[in-house]
């Protein structure tokens, strides 16, 4: 039976999302991207500096590895261009529709009907929601800062009609972001101030470009590339995600290393006091660069961590009283990563809101779907395990669970699959317990934890994760005759 989908985002997992569809043969499908162009937070970030901390040979898709990227962790510009030809290679550009901001998808009569910002509709048997984690830019609730005389903007909105050479900079923010800015503008602008609310741990990680003869081997062997892809996965997955949900031998491996890093590379005992954070390695998204601490210690850098009580006119003015003087102003202050599907409304079975649903948390079954939303799914939903390993990764796994719920329907089963309010209560209560031994909730303010203090994660293995994911337990779900 045909069956019509509707894909909610062009970026990685929408483009991935196309292709899985297509390659179980199904070709009447619509990717809707609001933006002009498809890449998500790689066409949305296009700061100087800006590179992926996931190594460039495991963070592409397993079916279409690419064996002349540039340097170990590549530019987010060379990872923006494998995306747009990857989607031109496996012939998605008929499905896209552009500045196509879907703003109310609603289930009615056994389908979805969206409604996008210009009032075009769409209706579709299936909605994947492909929208993104780290993508509604945070602004900081700081007074005064519409006063600012100067160029001001979020680093995911980078105006590069600003001219820096010769400016006085400022940086709000040290995570990963504002880390990778002021090593790559340090050396052109006059005098770059850093303004930190909160220190940050940081794992020294070099990033060596490849060379001729190494692009050019791994693009003549498959063998090679696969091999290198399945090392970085392994050194992810041994190491780091085990350490963060209680491997007490990883985590301390880690620790030693960002002690040291900040011993060893930072002379000054009052900077490397400032720069020294009193929580856990990887209690926040660890940093990895080994360009931050030389970049920092420059003449022309420095730290300001004494709070920031307003912006004016000519810059910030910080809670001892000294206004900072400032030419250019660049929020590197994250994201709202637990809007979700959101702002988009999603009205399931019986009018039941999706806002109203996750009012108080973002509950999902397995990070995929959610009771009450048929037909509905999500990649890269609440809870998927994106502090511990490539986010590529984990939507492959899940599309290819959600395509298993798919069938049922598309095979006769059944007229609507979604998972059970019981099954998903259960999800959610032992994600709870878990979460006591993970190092997200080891006292420190982050992006990862939600209002209620709950880290948006995923608290176990990847095999278990890889194991939830090779195949629905139907007994979790409701299918709909
Ligand atoms: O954002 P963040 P990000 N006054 O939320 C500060 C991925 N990423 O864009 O720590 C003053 O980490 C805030 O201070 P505090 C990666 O997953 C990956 O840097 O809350 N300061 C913090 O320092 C990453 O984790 C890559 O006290 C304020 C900063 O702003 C995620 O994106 C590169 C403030 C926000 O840090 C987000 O990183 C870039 C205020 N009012 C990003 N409000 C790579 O792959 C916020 N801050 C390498």
């Amino acid at each position: 039976m045909t069956k019509r989908f509707a894909i909610i985002g062009a970026g990685m997992s929408g483009i991935l999302a196309g292709i899985k569809l297509k390659e179980r043969g199904i070709a009447d499908f619509t990717i809707h991207e609001k933006a002009a162009r498809l890449g998500g937070t790689w066409r949305d970030n296009t700061y100087p500096g800006l590179s992926c901390d996931v190594p460039s040979h495991v963070y592409a898709y397993s079916f279409e590895l690419k064996g002349d990227w540039s340097h170990r962790f590549s530019p987010g510009a060379e990872i923006q261009g494998y995306f747009e030809g990857v989607a031109q290679k496996y012939g998605l550009a008929p499905h896209f529709r552009f500045d196509s901001e879907i703003e109310r998808a609603v289930f009615r009569d056994g389908r979805w009907h969206l409604t996008a910002r210009d009032g075009t509709t769409d209706v579709a048997d299936f909605v994947i929601s492909a929208t993104g984690v780290l993508h509604h830019p945070a602004w900081p609730d700081i007074a005064g800062l519409e006063d600012f005389a100067g160029a001001r903007f979020h680093s995911a909105r980078w105006d590069h009609s600003v001219a820096l050479d010769g400016k006085r900079v400022g940086v709000i923010g040290t995570g990963s972001t504002a880390i990778q800015i002021v090593p790559a503008i340090v050396d052109r602008v006059a005098r770059l101030t850093l303004f930190q609310r909160t220190p940050q741990w940081v794992l020294p990680l070099a990033n060596p470009a490849y060379s001729e003869e190494e692009k050019a081997m791994f693009v003549a062997s498959a063998e090679r590339l696969r091999q290198s892809y399945d090392y970085w996965a392994a050194r992810f997955i041994d190491t780091f995600a085990r350490a963060v949900i209680g491997d007490r031998e990883e985590m301390a491996k880690i620790e030693k290393a960002c002690r040291d890093n900040l011993l060893d590379n930072v002379h000054d005992p009052a900077l490397r006091a400032l720069l020294t954070p009193d929580y856990r390695a990887a209690c926040k998204r660890l940093i990895m660069s080994d360009t931050f601490y030389p970049a920092i210690q420059k003449p022309n850098a420095c730290v300001i961590a004494d709070g920031i009580e307003r912006i004016e006119p000519a810059g910030v003015r910080t809670r001892d009283g000294t206004l900072h003087a400032l030419d250019v102003l660049v929020l590197a202050t994250g994201f709202d990563a637990h809007a979700f599907v959101r702002p988009m409304d999603v009205v399931g079975d019986g009018g039941r809101r999706l806002a109203d649903a996750w009012s108080d948390a973002n509950e999902a079954y397995r990070s995929v779907a959610v009771p009450g939303f048929p037909n509905f799914f999500m990649l890269v939903g609440p809870n998927s395990p994106i502090g511990n390993f490539s986010v590529i990764q984990i939507s492959e796994l899940q599309i290819d669970y959600i395509l298993q719920l798919v069938d049922l329907v598309r095979s006769g089963r059944c007229q609507a699959v979604a998972p059970s309010t019981e099954a998903t209560r259960r999800f959610n209560a032992d994600l709870r317990e878990a979460m006591k031994g993970t190092v997200w909730v080891s006292g420190c303010r982050s992006w990862y934890l939600d209002k209620n203090g709950n880290p948006a994660l995923w608290p176990w293995s990847f095999d278990r994760f890889r194991d939830e994911m090779r195949a629905p337990d139907l007994a979790d779900f409701a299918l709909t005759a």
